[in-house]
């Protein structure tokens, strides 16, 4: 069994789609419980891959193959987890502030994060404080993720935060905020729960702050 999970996790950290949901289904046919598949197969290939994107080992193309091979392995492993009242650890809604259509990122915090078991919904780009506040009552996620990428949309991070606080829904979501011109000293300044550099130290956080 620990050399199915093995390969598993390598057969993600390459990237190889096809041979993750091979090994996924034959892991699942020699009855593999799907929380091992899941954590000790496809997460820690993740992990991997993150731990060298962290190191610049490799880069953002070798990052979207895996999380894609990671993705092919959860389709087929979904409805196993859901049979045996698998429990994603929490839920996170994602979102590119308004004004700011850079996604890349964004999107690799997002799988990253479901390769680590959190329920993700992305809700896109350019994203409203309006839409966040109406996806936060609907949605009731633990973790309200906010990405810029440019000088002039980070500050719209602080009108969201403003927004929650005045819609009395601050302390029920955690916000963190992201993206390359962000800092943690702006997440201070604008009480954010917490700043990422990157998308390891994301699913690193949203870990300690649902702690
Ligand atoms: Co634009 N762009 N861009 N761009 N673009 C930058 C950001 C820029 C730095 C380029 C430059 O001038 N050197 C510059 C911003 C300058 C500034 O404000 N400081 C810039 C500009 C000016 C613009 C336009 C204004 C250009 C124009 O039209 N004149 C325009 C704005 C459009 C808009 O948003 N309204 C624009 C447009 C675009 C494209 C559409 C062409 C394209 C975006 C495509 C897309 O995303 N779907 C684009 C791109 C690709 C870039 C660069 C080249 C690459 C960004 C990227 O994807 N990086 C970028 C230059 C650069 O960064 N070198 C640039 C790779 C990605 C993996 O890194 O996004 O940093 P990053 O994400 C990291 C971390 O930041 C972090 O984790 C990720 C993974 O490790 N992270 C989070 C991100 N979000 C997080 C959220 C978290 C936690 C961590 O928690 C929620």
């Amino acid at each position: 069994m620990i050399k199915l999970l093995q390969d598993i996790a390598s057969a993600v950290e390459n990237g190889d789609s096809a041979a993750v949901k091979e090994l996924v289904r034959r892991a699942l046919v020699s009855s593999v419980p799907p929380d091992r598949v899941l954590n000790s197969g496809l997460v820690l290939g993740m992990n991997i891959i993150g731990q060298k994107f962290k190191k610049n080992e490799v880069f953002i193309p070798e990052v979207l193959i895996a999380t894609r091979a990671m993705n092919a392995g959860l389709e087929i492993l979904r409805p196993a987890l859901t049979q045996t009242g698998f429990r994603f650890k929490g839920k996170v809604v994602l979102a590119t502030v308004k004004g700011d259509l850079h996604d890349i990122g964004k999107k690799i915090v997002g799988m990253m994060l479901e390769g680590a078991g959190y329920e993700v919904l992305d809700i896109g780009v350019d994203i409203s404080k309006d839409r966040l506040l109406s996806s936060a009552k609907k949605e009731h996620p633990h973790i309200l993720g906010l990405s810029a990428l440019l000088t002039t949309t980070m500050t719209y991070m602080r009108e969201v935060i403003e927004a929650l606080e005045a819609a009395r829904l601050r302390k029920k979501v955690k916000v963190i905020i992201g993206g390359a011109p962000v800092t943690k000293s702006y997440a201070e300044e604008i009480k954010a729960d917490g700043y990422a550099p990157d998308a390891a130290s994301a699913v690193s956080l949203v870990g300690s702050l649902l702690r």
